[in-house]
């Protein structure tokens, strides 16, 4: 059995990382396009990288809840059939246990040069604008995808979702392409499609079976059930 999972922000949620849609969500203090745009940082630099050192600043303040702990323990049993993909750019996955993340959307524990495109690890503030260490030109922005700009590792992401039998997405409202796509796209190759969300998402019609509810109870549930059917190795 081959499963892919997306994730957004209402798995980080139970952690205490604001989610972008709910009443003080993320960007009550700033509207999308002040901060998540291409256009917004060769405005106001200073602004965004504001903005993201506080996101990352906050990652020391939050911990993994269970869903995320419950999708290591899913990863350990499955092996690369778990294919797991989140629009999310916090670190909670892997420090919840999962070894193989892939962030579509970036990370904020990482910069991106654009003097020589590299993406270097990254803890601590971008705001004062440091040298790239690799080519040494003060030229790092935070290494996220905004909007307008082409997701990481789409054409890995695309045979995952041709290839999968289950398709489950776990706390994201489906309000956001190419993402908000995936369940019409795996669901067209075959795959069996869930949602595990507080509630009806934007793409609801399109699963096969939905559960609303929060992810740290659903998670932890679905990863028995999908442990239970496996054979004993
Ligand atoms: C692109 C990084 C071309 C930065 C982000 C088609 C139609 C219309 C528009 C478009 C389209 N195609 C493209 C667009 C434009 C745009 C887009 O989708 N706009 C929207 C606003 C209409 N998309 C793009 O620009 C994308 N790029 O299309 O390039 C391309 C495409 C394909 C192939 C090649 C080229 C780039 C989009 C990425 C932007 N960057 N983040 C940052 O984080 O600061 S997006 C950002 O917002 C997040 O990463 C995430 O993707 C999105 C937020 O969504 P969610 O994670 O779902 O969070 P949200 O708050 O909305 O919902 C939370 C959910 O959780 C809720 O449903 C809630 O009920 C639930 N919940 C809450 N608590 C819990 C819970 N569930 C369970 N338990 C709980 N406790």
């Amino acid at each position: 059995m081959r499963v892919v999972v997306l994730t957004g922000a209402g798995i980080s949620a139970e952690s205490g990382v604001p989610t972008f849609r709910d009443a003080d969500g993320l960007w009550e203090g700033h509207r999308v396009e002040d901060v998540a745009t291409p256009e917004a940082y060769e405005a106001q630099p200073s602004v965004v990288q504001a903005f993201y050192d506080a996101r990352r600043a906050a990652l020391a303040t939050v911990e993994p809840n269970p869903a995320h702990v419950a999708l290591a323990r899913l990863e350990a049993a499955l092996g690369d059939r778990l294919f797991l993909v989140t629009q999310n750019i916090d670190d909670l996955h892997e420090r919840g246990g999962s070894r193989h993340v892939h962030h579509m959307h970036g990370e904020l524990r990482s910069a991106l040069c654009r003097g020589c495109d590299q993406h270097v690890p990254w803890t601590g503030d971008l705001g004062d604008f440091p040298p790239c260490p690799g080519c040494g030109v003060a030229e790092l922005r935070p290494d996220v995808v905004w909007f307008g700009e082409v997701p990481y590792g789409m054409d890995q992401i695309q045979v995952a979702l041709q290839r999968a039998d289950v398709f489950v997405s776990i706390g994201t409202s489906g309000a956001v392409y190419p993402a908000a796509g995936f369940v019409q796209f795996a669901g067209r190759y075959g795959a069996r499609t869930i949602e595990l969300n507080l509630q009806p998402s934007e793409g609801t019609e399109y699963f096969d079976d939905a559960r609303h509810g929060p992810a740290g109870v659903l998670v932890p549930a679905w990863v028995d059930e999908v442990l239970a059917t496996l054979e004993p190795a």
